[in-house]
């Protein structure tokens, strides 16, 4: 099918898009004070942060009358910049009060899945987890057991897990998000915190927002985006559609779904090319000096110190990299002791010859000379950070190559432990100096750990032998973090026991056998509740109301089930304990804060670091076996990738056999109305965001027969969800979004998730985060529903 592209948005590669929002979009201010109301016989005021994984966790003060709560509004943060809010923070007044709320224990009376149940007491609840928990640990072993949580739960019930022995995964053992920064670590090691904080992009030139909707996913730190743009700062957003972001920024790229690795080969070329680099930074902080061999492609060594090799023009001879006085060639080729060797910069200039900026420009659609400019503007115009996220350019099947090479491009240019350069995850304020405090653990005795996890992602739970019958959630793992979702149904089904907690009726809980009602995190039995560092701070939060209807905290859930099961001595007495043990860490940055002090501070206090934004590796040391940037990583010579190489996605490119069939690549981005699951039954947000919409060019729906608003199927091979369809001329040709999280409920028919890819990368094992689910790597149809 072709399709012309004369209805996509113009200002695509080409323009400029600049629309006239600025400043201050998210701060307290007037429209938010709270009114006092008359006639109240109790009100009070309670701090507390919001909790979920857009992962802003915005402070929040939250005002309760008569024993309901009212309002929430931004708390002021010692540092003002922070103070934040968002809908979903303010309409979380009506979803505690939601009909969807799971109000008592439950036992399922239906299938398993029908979401079919009855209530029950609490103590028939705990007791029959309990004994099926030591049933299963006795008769299969401790690691029978799965505990599977989602992200964004304040307090995660993580003690009873290791006390049992259980298989306790995290998200990010099990392969999402960090593909990118799996990239990124084998070129600078250590991939978290890597980057400058998002409060120094107003010392760059120039930010490339790339694979990242910073402005819907990232809303808490809007406001640093807008100080940036306002100071000069260009903001560059290179995305397939025209995001909420690409309407922010100064320049919008638009690019083929999957194929940033492409762009920025092509961008190397045009560096390395030209000179671009900054030679005396890669001669001392990157491998590019070092010596590849031309026998066995490894990098050279000298024997028995194993230290690396480059050729010093002082001497013309190998000599140690770190040898004193020496003057490393960044180029040539060589013979040392009958070995022919050339530099790893040589080495790559040769790799990338066939990735010319005509053949970047091939490949991703965008214009040559766009890529000509972004990239002379980056590496000569600097300090420059690029800042990408964790959706377009994490979640293909190649997308740890895509932070191999972002990251060299930092490397090459110096902009990496730089003032306004950077470059890695730039969502979710994941890099401050929150990342170097280490709060205190809760001691457990050292005979206690969790079960070795037997596979290596959430899907190959449901498609590889593995020891687990019981299966405990927490939250909406089951429909959130699996592909293929009818694959991972019918693994569900399969098991012997299911317990649920979570405190609205999602999806997940629809699997349970026994369903745990936890109160939301305003709510608790104790007058504290939970303490995070984020954003350069410390939040506490307090308890802001008493739980609803019989619901009770994690905290008190987990404490419950220890009982019953024989573990209750080990876990702290109350949440305070918890809290004080994290705050009695030796961590410098911690000086000065206490308990009292967060109450008496509305429970919100900076960390004792300094007043500048986090930078990483200002010292140019990396945690690498080289201790430099590397460019060229031995572990990946018999994949033939020792140089990042170009691949096409698995499925979402007009390669795949099963293009013909689905034409269309399936985005699944994340939305500003809900995080994740999380408020997809918000109904003051449901007012504004009604329904699932499959968002398409009108080009592509006229080719089908499509109107606005029709009643559309979009399906593959896996399956299928039927939903109403939104043409949008911001919507690239070719690609159709769908915004995940959405609970089934919602579609007409199926589910979204039931389109995922769970195809995974075998080179992923080598990676520091192991393989990945690529959840954009997806072809579908769409189709109208007669009738
Ligand atoms: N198709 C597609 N799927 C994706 C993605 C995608 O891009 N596309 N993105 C993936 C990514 S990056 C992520 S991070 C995951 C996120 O997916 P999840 O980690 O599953 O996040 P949520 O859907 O927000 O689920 C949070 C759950 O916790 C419950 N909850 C909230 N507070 C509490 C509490 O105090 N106690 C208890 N017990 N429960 C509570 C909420 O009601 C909700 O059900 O989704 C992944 N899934
Ligand atoms: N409001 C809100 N905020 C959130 C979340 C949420 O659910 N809601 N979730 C949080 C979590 S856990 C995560 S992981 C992050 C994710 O945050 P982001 O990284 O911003 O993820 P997405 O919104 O999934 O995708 C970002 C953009 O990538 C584009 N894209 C798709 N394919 C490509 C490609 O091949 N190349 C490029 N360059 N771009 C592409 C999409 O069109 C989309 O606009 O958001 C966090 N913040
Ligand atoms: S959802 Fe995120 S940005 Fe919105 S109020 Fe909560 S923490 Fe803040
Ligand atoms: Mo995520």
């Amino acid at each position: 099918m072709s399709i012309s592209r004369r209805n996509f948005i113009k200002v695509g590669a080409l323009g400029a898009a600049t629309l006239g929002v600025t400043g201050g979009l998210f701060s307290a201010d007037k429209w938010l004070r709270p009114v006092a109301a008359e006639n109240v016989s109790d009100e009070k005021t309670a701090y507390t942060f919001h909790p979920p994984n857009c992962s802003g966790r915005c402070s929040l003060k939250c005002t309760v009358r008569e024993g309901k709560l009212v309002k929430i509004e931004p708390n002021e943060w010692p540092d003002s910049r922070h103070d934040s809010i968002c809908l979903r923070g303010i309409s979380e007044v009506e979803r505690v009060y939601s009909p969807d709320r799971l109000k008592t224990p439950l036992k399922r009376v239906g299938e398993r899945g029908e979401g079919k149940f009855v209530a029950i007491s609490w103590d028939e609840a705990l007791q029959t987890v309990a004994d099926k928990f030591k049933e299963s640990k006795e008769n299969y072993g401790a690691k029978s057991i799965l505990w599977a949580y989602s992200t964004g739960i304040p307090y995660g019930i993580s003690l009873l897990p290791k006390l049992l022995g259980a298989q306790f995964p995290t998200m990010f053992d099990l392969g999402t998000d960090l593909t990118s920064s799996s990239g990124q670590s084998m070129v600078m090691g250590t991939a978290s915190s890597n980057t400058n904080e998002v409060t120094d992009y107003v010392n760059s030139n120039m930010v490339i927002l790339s694979g990242s909707n910073f402005m819907e996913t990232s809303l808490n730190d809007a406001a640093f985006f807008y100080e940036a743009k306002e100071k000069g700062t260009k903001m560059v957003c290179i995305d397939p559609i025209f995001s909420t972001t690409a309407a922010k920024c100064d320049q919008w790229i638009s690019i083929r779904p999957g194929t940033d690795s492409a762009l920025f080969l092509g961008m190397i070329h045009l560096i390395l090319n030209n000179k671009w680099y900054d030679s005396e930074y890669i001669a001392s902080y990157s491998s590019s000096p070092f010596l590849i061999r031309e026998d066995n492609k490894s990098l050279l060594q000298q024997e028995g110190t194993k230290k690396y090799l480059v050729w010093d023009q002082n001497s013309n001879s190998a000599q140690p990299a770190d040898a004193p006085g020496i003057l490393p060639a960044l180029e040539g080729e060589y013979t040392v002791n009958g070995i022919q060797v050339k530099t790893v910069l040589t080495g790559f200039m040769e790799h990338v010859e066939e990735y010319t900026a005509k053949w970047a420009s091939e490949v991703t659609e965008i214009p040559e000379p766009v890529i000509y400019e972004l990239t002379k503007e980056y590496a000569l115009g600097g300090p420059a950070n690029i800042a990408w996220g964790q959706g377009g350019t994490d979640k293909y099947y190649h997308s740890d190559t895509t932070g191999r090479l972002g990251t060299i491009l930092g490397g090459l240019t110096g902009n990496i432990g730089r003032i306004g350069g950077g470059v890695g995850q730039g969502v979710k304020h994941a890099t401050s100096w929150s990342s170097t405090v280490k709060l205190g653990a809760w001691p457990l005795p050292p005979e206690f750990s969790s079960a070795k996890i037997e596979v290596s992602t959430f899907s190959e739970f449901s498609t590889k032998p593995n020891s687990v019958r019981c299966l405990f959630l927490q939250g909406n793992p089951i429909h959130q973090l699996f592909p293929n979702y009818n694959q991972a149904k019918k693994w569900v089904k399969s098991l012997e026991f299911v317990v649920a907690v979570d405190n609205m009726q999602c999806d997940s809980v629809n699997f349970a056998d026994i369903v745990l009602p936890a109160c939301t995190p305003f709510e608790s039995e104790y007058d504290t509740a939970y303490l995070e560092s984020k954003r350069n701070h410390i939040l506490l939060q307090q308890k802001v109301m008493e739980p609803l209807f019989e619901s009770k905290s994690d905290f008190q859930i987990e404490k419950e089930l220890a009982k019953r099961l024989g573990y209750e001595a080990y876990l702290p007495k109350t949440p305070e304990d918890y809290v004080r043990a994290q705050l009695s860490s030796p961590s410098p940055a911690l000086k000065g804060i206490t308990f009292e002090g967060l109450l008496a501070n509305r429970c919100v206090m900076r960390l004792n670091v300094p007043d500048e934004p986090y930078r990483s590796n200002m010292d140019h040391k990396f945690t690498t076996p080289s201790g430099r940037l590397e460019f060229y990583n031995e572990i990946f010579i018999e994949d033939n990738c020792a140089f990042p190489v170009w691949e096409e996605p698995d499925e979402a490119t007009p390669s795949s056999p099963l293009h013909q069939k689905y034409p269309l690549v399936l985005g699944t981005p994340h939305t500003r109305f809900r995080v994740h699951s999380t408020g997809s039954n918000a109904r003051w947000i449901l007012q504004i965001d009604e329904e699932p919409r499959v968002r398409i060019n009108p080009a592509d729906a006229a080719a089908r027969g499509i109107k606005n608003n029709d009643l559309v199927e979009v399906f593959n091979d896996r399956g299928s969800c039927q939903c109403k369809c939104q043409l949008a001329n911001d919507m690239r040709p070719g690609m159709v979004h769908l915004s995940e999280g959405w609970w089934s409920r919602y579609f007409k028919k199926g589910d979204l998730q039931e389109l995922i890819n769970p195809k995974l990368n075998p080179r992923g094992k080598k990676l520091k985060f192991g393989p990945f689910i690529a959840y954009l790597d997806n072809l579908v149809e769409v189709k109208k529903v007669e009738g």
